[in-house]
């Protein structure tokens, strides 16, 4: 297949489009390289050194023989050259990575809002818009999220996507129906992907594209089997306050020797995924494309679920590492229950990588590696939910002592 990879420099992007080249489809990455700028917006770095993207698909070419094409365009504002793009290389898939990821980012402050709303909604919109005026019977997947349902299982497992209810007619009978399970937010970012949803579900009832949405967990882990074949195929690891997610963020802290920093209690329970098995699943939905007219396909893709406390202390366990105990930047439940259905993954061949399988450690040592690369003052997590929040946790003797640990 000939196969367009948006956002296919970031990291989950990246291991995909390597994959998915390996497997022999023809693979283009679209990328505006937003995520390298704001990494200098931030002043940080990916704890992994990354080359350029010309100079990663130059050593991927060297490697395999096999070339994987870049291009660079913004897919929120530069509607023109993408659909140009799109006419001229009428790509068989297309996925859509191209979003700004971070709920920290996303919060803030008003500009950091109005980016990630701007961003995510319009490059959705722009691909969905082009698709139809060309014609272009592309399968389209995109990585949504877990939080689009808000993480609370009220007694009963989160379904794919869908839920049936029964509605009570006037006349006293009862339809059934099945809606998109209620959208329940918990960031500015999360409620892009929750828009998105949306604009899924009107393009695929009224111009019967082919979609699949699928909603991810916590991507954890760094490597995959393709970008270990070169140390310039790295992936890259985000461990700052705003990109770097919680277990990549406990296992890189435990190799600093930085107090794992637990929000609040720890009671948040989320869902996860390791970044091999990420990419798998991405081509498994690849493969199993719905057909034209049918609905929004949604897969939940995430293996298995932990409470960020019990994580803590497993690295703690494993590492010796302190944990560190602080008042929680977000506005979110405390504690929470997380059952999630992940059958059809599993029902499609997915085999899970879990936490047990040895590789917490892999990840431990390629923090050691690069450990010289970090900046600690980069480390605790500043982005508030709320301005009360904020003032809140300036006030805090314990987060203020963390953070002059940096
Ligand atoms: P990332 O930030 O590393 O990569 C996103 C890529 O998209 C970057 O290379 C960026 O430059 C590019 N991009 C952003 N806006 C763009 C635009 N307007 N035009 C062109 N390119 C643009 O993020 P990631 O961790 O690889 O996540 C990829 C996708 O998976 C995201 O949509 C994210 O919401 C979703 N997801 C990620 C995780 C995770 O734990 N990393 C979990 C669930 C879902
Ligand atoms: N947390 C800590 N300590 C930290 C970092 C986070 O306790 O140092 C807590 C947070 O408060 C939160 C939980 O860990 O309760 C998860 O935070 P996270 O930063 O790992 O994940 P999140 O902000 O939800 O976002 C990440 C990705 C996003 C993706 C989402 C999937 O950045 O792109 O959509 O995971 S999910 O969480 O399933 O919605």
């Amino acid at each position: 297949m000939k196969i367009a990879i948006m956002g296919g420099d970031g990291f989950v992007g990246w291991p995909t489009s390597l994959h998915l080249s390996n497997a022999g489809h023809e693979v283009h990455i679209v990328d505006n390289l937003s995520r390298r700028w704001i990494d200098t917006e931030l002043g940080v770095q990916s704890l992994t050194p990354m080359d350029s993207i010309q100079e990663r698909t130059r050593i991927w070419h060297a490697e395999t023989g096999r070339r994987i094409h870049f291009h660079l365009i913004d897919l929120a504002k530069d509607y023109q050259l993408l659909k140009n793009w799109l006419a001229e290389e009428r790509p068989d898939a297309i996925i859509h990575f191209a979003e700004q990821r971070a709920a920290p980012y996303s919060m803030k402050s008003d500009r950091h809002k109005n980016y990630t709303v701007n961003n995510n909604v319009s490059a959705t919109h722009n691909l969905l818009n082009a698709m139809v005026e060309l014609d272009l019977d592309a399968h389209l997947v995109h990585l949504g999220t877990m939080g689009v349902y808000g993480y609370s299982t009220v007694g009963a497992a989160i379904p794919e996507g869908y839920l049936p209810v029964g509605i009570e007619t006037m006349d006293g009978r009862t339809v059934s129906q099945d809606i998109l399970y209620p959208s329940n937010p918990g960031s500015i970012y999360h409620m892009t992907k929750c828009l998105d949803q949306l604009i899924f579900q009107f393009y695929a009832k009224n111009d019967s594209l082919r979609i699949t949405d699928l909603h991810q967990g916590i991507v954890w882990g760094t490597h995959t089997d393709q970008t270990r074949r070169h140390d310039q195929l790295v992936n890259r690891f985000d461990y700052d306050g705003d990109y770097g997610t919680v277990l990549n963020r406990f296992l890189i802290q435990a190799a600093i020797g930085y107090p794992l920093t637990v929000h609040g209690t720890g009671g948040q329970t989320r869902a996860f995924i390791h970044i091999q098995d990420s990419v798998r699943c991405i081509e498994i939905a690849l493969n199993n494309p719905p057909v034209r007219g049918s609905k929004v396909e949604i897969f939940n893709q995430m293996t298995e679920t932990h409470r960020v406390r019990d994580l803590a202390q497993m690295i703690a366990g494993l590492t010796g590492a302190e944990i560190a105990w602080l008042p929680n930047p977000r506005k979110e439940a405390a504690e929470n229950d997380l059952v999630v259905r992940n059958e059809k993954f599993l029902g499609l061949g997915l085999e899970p990588t879990t936490l047990k399988e040895g590789l917490l450690s892999e990840v431990v040592d390629v923090a050691k590696r690069f450990a010289y690369r970090v900046d600690r003052s980069r480390v605790p997590a500043v982005s508030a939910w709320t301005k009360d929040i904020a003032t809140k946790i300036n006030r805090d003797p314990e987060g203020k002592a963390l953070r002059e640990v940096s």
